[in-house]
């Protein structure tokens, strides 16, 4: 116990020295698990996938078409707005960037913000460009495993920092909606469950942009 207590520190001092721990933050080597609400049954012959609002043509995809996607791996520190950080994490998944470069949703130009839709109606929304940086995916599987259904199994949002990528910006993990069912396109920012509760609608994890006031 002592010994991973002072491993824990010795890990936080590293990042802080590489300059990945955003202020206010400490590092855990745990995963805590952190939502409003139940966890929703998975059922892959009912489970679908919408993508609506400002796009030529609305898609809808069975699990066995998502599966088919063109996938993407990446790996990123990831930051909660209740102050754990985790480092080095891989995600694997889709990236809505290959997705619109390979032409399988083209955008309307009106096209400005992207709300992750979840199951039980919880929605998260962030600018069109932070959705399609490298640091944005949406992930089937943590660690090499599928995720967990407390994690958001099958599918979710992820949102982190990729170390070094200072040109991208970084909002706290909060903006990956879990239990992803859908994204839509639209031209006028709506704030999501988290950000209508008090948190920062813009999320900077380096400005340390935790609540709205
Ligand atoms: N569907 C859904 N996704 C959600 C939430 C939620 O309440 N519902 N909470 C967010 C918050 S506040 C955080 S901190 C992260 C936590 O993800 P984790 O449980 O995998 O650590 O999920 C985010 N995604
Ligand atoms: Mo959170």
């Amino acid at each position: 116990m002592f010994d991973s207590l002072r491993s824990r520190r010795e890990a936080e001092e590293r990042v802080r020295k590489e300059g990945r721990l955003p202020p206010g933050q400490a590092l855990t080597n745990k995963f805590p698990v952190l939502h409003y609400g139940p966890v929703p049954d998975f059922n892959p012959a009912t489970w679908d996938f919408r993508v609506w609002g400002e796009v030529e043509e609305p898609v809808t995809w069975s699990w066995a078409e998502f599966n088919k996607l063109p996938r993407t791996k990446v790996v990123m520190d990831i930051h909660c707005v209740t102050r754990w950080s985790k480092f080095d994490t891989e995600w694997e998944g889709v990236s809505l960037r290959t997705l619109i470069d390979e032409g399988l949703i083209t955008l309307k130009p009106a096209a400005r913000f992207v709300i992750q839709h979840a199951e039980f109606g919880f929605t998260t929304n962030l600018p069109l460009e932070v959705v399609l940086q490298d640091n944005f995916l949406m992930a089937t599987h943590f660690n090499g495993e599928p995720l967990t259904p407390d994690h958001g199994y099958p599918l979710r949002g992820v949102i982190g920092y990729i170390p070094g990528r200072e040109d991208l910006e970084t909002p706290y993990f909060w903006k990956g909606a879990k239990w992803l069912r859908g994204l839509e396109f639209t031209s006028e920012d709506r704030p999501g469950f988290w950000e209508r509760a008090g948190y920062h609608n813009h999320a900077d994890v380096w400005k340390e942009e935790r609540t709205a006031y």
